[in-house]
């Protein structure tokens, strides 16, 4: 348990978003990302200073988001409601079943549909990523989270970590997938720079490629992206990106690093690549960082082959402390709910110095 004092910025609306299904390989599966992730996280951090976000995300997702997405997002789950879909088909979220990929474009010019079933596909770019009444409050208040302790940071707190939910980092400019609908933390760096933080990095630890967090920041070269990840050649998700030949373009030319690591890592290798990724913000010229928290790579997580402890965690947590950076920490993945909370103790301990 941990006994630090982090600043710990959540908000009761993450809970409304309730993806019950996501589509797999055509078929529905009981989704892991819950609303109960959020009530074992704030339950395993006795004594942090808890605070509800008050910052509006709105202004900065607008600039992290293509306008279409955002008004997408934020009128699909009423427009489902108001189609047949829900009574008459017996699907009560918003699925897409086609998509207008280049195979189905073929060099000719699209319209825009008609009908909210098949206008999802240009916006998700997976099926399990589903869109349900309180869905877009959920992604906006988690956006919320991220900007509140990024706030917090600049004004001056050495660390603040935003509960986000549902996660963020595979929300790209223009789609939702992964879970991920808004890119909470492309909107904490933004704020971060807003604030005075020229140069920026994301370290995203999640077991995943934050595809949508390294789209965001390609071709810059004031906002770095690092992430250490499951080899995504070794077959895990995003599969097309996130590999090490990846390191960015134009002004954001080795500005993006991908450090993919073989299943099975556990914490000696896993803990090398978070240490490079810690030095390499700093020789960056960074004044501050953006953590992307999934805790996916630990040992028990269902969703990811990574074999991570507790202590891999705090020692995480450790090594980009002694970065000597301020560090805005956003939730993302972690989907075993028995050490989900522990797992974020661990690292904030660890980051923390508690
Ligand atoms: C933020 C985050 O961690 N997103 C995870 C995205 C990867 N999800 C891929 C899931 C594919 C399989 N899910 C079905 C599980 C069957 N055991
Ligand atoms: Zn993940």
């Amino acid at each position: 348990m941990s006994q630090g004092n982090v600043p710990v910025v959540w908000s009761p609306l993450t809970r409304g978003h309730n993806p019950r299904n996501e589509v797999w390989v055509g078929k529905p599966m009981p989704s892991l990302e819950l609303a109960a992730r959020v009530d074992a996280i704030l339950g395993a951090l006795p004594g942090h200073h808890v605070v509800e976000a008050t910052a509006s995300p709105d202004a900065l997702l607008g600039r992290v988001h293509d306008a279409a997405l955002l008004r997408f997002l934020e009128t699909a789950a009423q427009r489902w409601q108001a189609g047949e879909y829900v009574e008459e088909i017996g699907q009560d979220r918003v699925v897409a079943y086609l998509f207008p990929t280049a195979a189905m474009a073929a060099g000719l010019p699209l319209s825009v549909p008609a009908r909210v079933h098949a206008e999802a596909g240009t916006f998700a770019y997976d099926t399990m990523t589903v869109v349900g009444p309180g869905t877009w409050e959920a992604a906006r208040a988690a956006a919320a989270c991220a900007v509140t302790a990024a706030d917090l940071v600049a004004a001056g707190a050495p660390l603040a970590y935003a509960l986000c939910r549902p996660p963020g980092h595979h929300a790209t400019p223009s789609g939702f997938g992964g879970s991920c609908y808004l890119n909470s933390a492309a909107a904490a760096v933004l704020a971060l720079q807003d604030a005075g933080h020229a140069r920026v990095a994301v370290v995203d630890v999640d077991a995943h490629q934050g595809n949508g967090t390294a789209a965001i920041f390609y071709t810059r070269g004031d906002v770095l992206y690092g992430s250490v990840h499951v080899d995504p050649a070794a077959g895990w998700f995003p599969h097309y990106v996130g590999h090490a030949a990846e390191t960015g373009t134009g002004e954001g030319v080795g500005a993006t690093r991908n450090l993919p690591v073989p299943v099975g890592t556990g914490d000696g290798p896993w803990l090398e690549a978070v240490a490079d990724l810690a030095r390499w913000a700093v020789a960056g010229g960074c004044s501050a960082l953006v953590v992307s928290l999934g805790v996916d790579a630990a040992v028990d997580d269902p969703e990811s082959p990574l074999r991570v402890t507790h202590d891999g965690y705090r020692q995480a947590g450790v090594l980009l402390r002694e970065s000597g950076l301020p560090a805005v920490v956003v939730q993302e993945g972690g989907y075993h709910l028995p050490t989900l909370g522990s797992l974020v103790a661990s690292y904030l301990d660890g980051h923390s110095g508690g």
